[in-house]
């Protein structure tokens, strides 16, 4: 197994689960992180014994942000030609779903790292924010772009431009957020919730995911005739013969990893 030095990675059953692990700097995002992480998803997407994924961090943060110290002195020219954020696009790449934990700070980086997830369960002592602004910079890992499209143009221009949080109440609220749950049950939730969809026929898991993530990107006629033709693909599968045969004879379905 490959060795990671920013990351903790553990499987629970059929889940993946994938802790952030820089304690000293909440979590920063650093250049070595965002390759562990997508190292470790890819090795998940490609496992038949994986059927979903966790993305989490430490009760005081998620993330606080891609790392100012690594930053700091870089030029136009350095973010040019190495493009050190770059790596963490290939999250879209992942087929399986993955799920973000948040507790504590999701700030910068690391909210839009949990919005590049397939969806966010938070602890109640949650904050999100896009603080950018107040490095002199803005956000630079797609959040002016997911937050505007996840909370709308008026809550997203407000916390871009003024730097503010959201808590966690207001999150979800806003649609950033699809469960609030106490601190201290926020893992558990988070792995039963991916324990959940590892069980289902992982090829409509597939489709499924693909299908809402088409709705970011397309209009309406568009995204339903491909929802259609994604729809009729899920009669091709195993597990949509047992899953709709498992209903009639009225026993538990039993799906296929694969
Ligand atoms: N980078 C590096 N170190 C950090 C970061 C960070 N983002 N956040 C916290 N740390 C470090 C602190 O420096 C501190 O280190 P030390 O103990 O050595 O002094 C340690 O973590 C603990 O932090 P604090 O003492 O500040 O803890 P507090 O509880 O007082 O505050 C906060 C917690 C509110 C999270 C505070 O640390 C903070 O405001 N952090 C910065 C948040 C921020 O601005 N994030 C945005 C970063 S920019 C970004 O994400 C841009 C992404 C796009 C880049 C694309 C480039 C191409």
């Amino acid at each position: 197994a490959p060795r990671y030095e920013t990351i903790l990675v553990e499987r629970r059953e059929r889940v993946g689960l994938i802790t952030l692990n820089r304690p000293k700097s909440m979590n920063a995002l650093n250049v070595q992180m965002s390759q562990e992480v997508v190292a470790a998803l890819r090795l998940f997407d490609k496992d038949d014994n994986i059927g979903a994924i966790v993305i989490a961090g430490s009760p005081r943060a998620f993330a606080a942000g891609a790392d100012i110290e690594e930053m700091a002195g870089k030029s136009f020219v350095d973010l040019q030609s190495d493009d050190i954020f770059a790596a963490w696009e290939d999250l879209q790449r992942v087929g399986k779903p993955i799920i973000a934990a948040v507790s504590g700070y999701a700030l910068g980086g690391g909210c839009e790292l949990a919005m590049m997830c397939d969806f966010i369960i938070a602890a109640d002592d949650a904050h999100f924010g896009q603080p950018e602004i107040k490095l002199g910079i803005l956000p630079g890992i797609g959040g002016s772009q997911r937050l505007t499209r996840s909370v709308g143009k008026a809550l997203a221009m407000d916390l871009i431009l003024t730097g503010r949080n959201l808590t966690a109440v207001e999150a979800k609220a806003a649609g950033l957020v699809a469960r609030i749950v106490p601190a201290t049950e926020l893992l558990q939730t988070a792995l039963e919730a991916a324990h959940t969809i590892a069980g289902y026929n992982m090829p409509a898991v597939r489709l499924a995911k693909e299908a809402v993530n088409r709705a970011q990107e397309v209009g309406l006629t568009e995204g339903v005739l491909h929802e259609r033709r994604l729809f009729q693909a899920a009669f091709a599968t195993d597990g949509q013969k047992e899953g709709m045969n498992a209903f009639l004879a009225k026993r538990a379905p039993v799906f296929r990893h694969r």
